[in-house]
């Protein structure tokens, strides 16, 4: 890739952003999301950064306005009102209503969360501002820092009641949808009975293929209505609420994450009583995911709670050592391999040498079908920053590169791509691939 496409490509991202920014917060895409998600939220930021540091900053605060009294960051902020078009709305969580824990928002929320990309993002976004505004973005993150201690508190805490190291998933939506990985806990579910509904989703993509099925809508809105039931109380969901996963990806990113707030700490003035918490919770999850590894196969493995069962399917967040960027070289060197094997990047099948969702060599793999094979540039973003960090120098270059070029090669900053074709898929100009190019487009410092 030439200086010049470098340019063009950044100039179009940027296009992306400021058309989806709806004054201080930004839409995850302007045709399938047009409220404020969490973890797009944090890579639409990093984007955000590479334009203007502050509009970065706010955000995030943005985002954190919303936070829970719990600690927990929602999965969604309704803050494109009632008339915007998405589909479950506000109605089907009525959050407010049922824990005072979600009271006194500027927003309506969901009762989920996401993975905790956020100290990830601020860090980008310190790293970027330039030495005159340093004293007022410093203010910002100064008080942010709180705010981010107590979100991973409620993960480390509220979400791993038995003190693992492993974050609890409640919902499909906590991240990666249609995942093969949840296959079996939703099959498991019996007799679904969400109220009548009537999706949008499948009728504003035009392709039904790429998104999850009904048969999955019915569980996913089954089990807003159980946790609506549960009035969002960690308590009772752990005793009695049937979807409850240890999710190594979502795990893995609070172990950057936590590594991320400890170079914050620095930055914020954070106390010792805060780094000595969050080097715990450090360690603690990097043990717990350990513990989920597996050396014949070289994946890590999710575990499912209420079935007593590991998952072990070849999908991206096998790689979840990798991810939390594991100190272990023997972890690390079986990671490496698997990952430039025939299973993922290495399948000779696939247009670029990228991480797929799910490995082609899965029986559930689909190339088109959202979670469930094709390339989402987020991840590969995650997993590139993930080998720089651990000093694989060349092989996030590649990433790197190919990324682009497949950005470039669609024309198009989607949602997702078809890994054999590069074909853009799902929602066009989804705020956080732009946001992830604009950071690989970026000039060197
Ligand atoms: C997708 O999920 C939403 C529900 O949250 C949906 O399908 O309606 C997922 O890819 C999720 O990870 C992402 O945050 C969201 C917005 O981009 O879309």
């Amino acid at each position: 890739m030439t200086a010049g496409t470098d340019v063009a490509l950044r100039d179009q991202a940027a296009a992306v952003l400021r058309g989806n920014d709806a004054g201080g917060w930004t839409k995850a895409s302007p045709l399938l999301y047009p409220h404020q998600w969490s973890w797009d939220s944090a890579f639409i930021a990093i984007g955000w950064a590479h334009l203007d540091v502050r509009r970065a900053m706010t955000e995030l605060e943005q985002l954190f306005a919303a936070q829970w009294s719990t600690g927990m960051v929602p999965h969604i902020v309704f803050r494109a009102g009632r008339g915007a078009r998405y589909f479950p709305g506000p109605e089907w969580w009525d959050c407010a209503a049922v824990t005072p824990a979600a009271r006194g928002l500027p927003a309506q929320t969901t009762g989920i969360c996401q993975p905790p990309v956020h100290a990830l993002a601020v860090r980008r976004i310190w790293q970027l501002t330039p030495p005159p505004l340093r004293p007022a973005i410093r203010a910002r993150i100064q008080a942010l820092f709180p705010r981010l201690v107590h979100w991973h508190r409620y993960l480390a805490t509220g979400r791993d009641p038995e003190a693992s190291g492993l974050v609890t998933a409640y919902h499909p939506w906590e991240g990666t949808d249609n995942s093969p990985r949840w296959d079996r806990a939703l099959a498991r579910i019996e007799a679904p009975r969400p109220g009548p509904y009537t999706r949008l989703d499948t009728s504003e993509l035009g392709d039904p293929a790429q998104r999850p099925t009904d048969w999955d809508y019915d569980r996913y809105l089954w089990l807003v209505e159980l946790l609506r039931e549960y009035r969002y109380d960690d308590e009772q969901i752990h005793r009695h609420y049937p979807f409850q996963i240890k999710d190594v990806f979502f795990s893995a990113v609070l172990v950057a994450a936590n590594a991320a707030l400890l170079d914050l700490a620095g930055v914020a003035g954070g106390g010792d009583g805060d780094r000595a918490e969050v080097a715990g919770w450090l360690d603690r999850g990097r043990a717990g995911l350990t513990r989920q590894f597996d050396a014949g196969s070289g994946l890590c493995a999710d575990y499912d709670v209420r079935a007593g069962e590991q998952i072990r399917l070849r999908t991206f967040a096998g790689f979840a050592p990798l991810f939390a960027r594991t100190a272990d070289a023997g972890q690390r060197g079986a990671q490496l391999r698997l990952l430039d094997s025939a299973d993922f990047c290495g399948n000779p099948r696939l247009r670029w040498p990228l991480l797929p969702s799910t490995s082609p060599a899965e029986p559930a793999f689909e190339p088109h079908n959202y979670w469930r094979g094709p390339v989402w540039p987020v991840i590969d973003w995650l997993l590139w920053q993930s080998l720089i960090e651990l000093g694989c120098a060349d092989r996030a270059a590649g990433l790197r590169r190919d990324s682009l070029a497949q950005v470039t090669g669609a024309g198009e900053f989607n949602e997702y791509f078809d890994p054999f074709t590069g074909a853009p898929l799902g929602s066009p100009r989804q705020s956080w691939t732009a946001a992830v190019v604009l950071d690989w487009a970026a000039p060197p410092p």
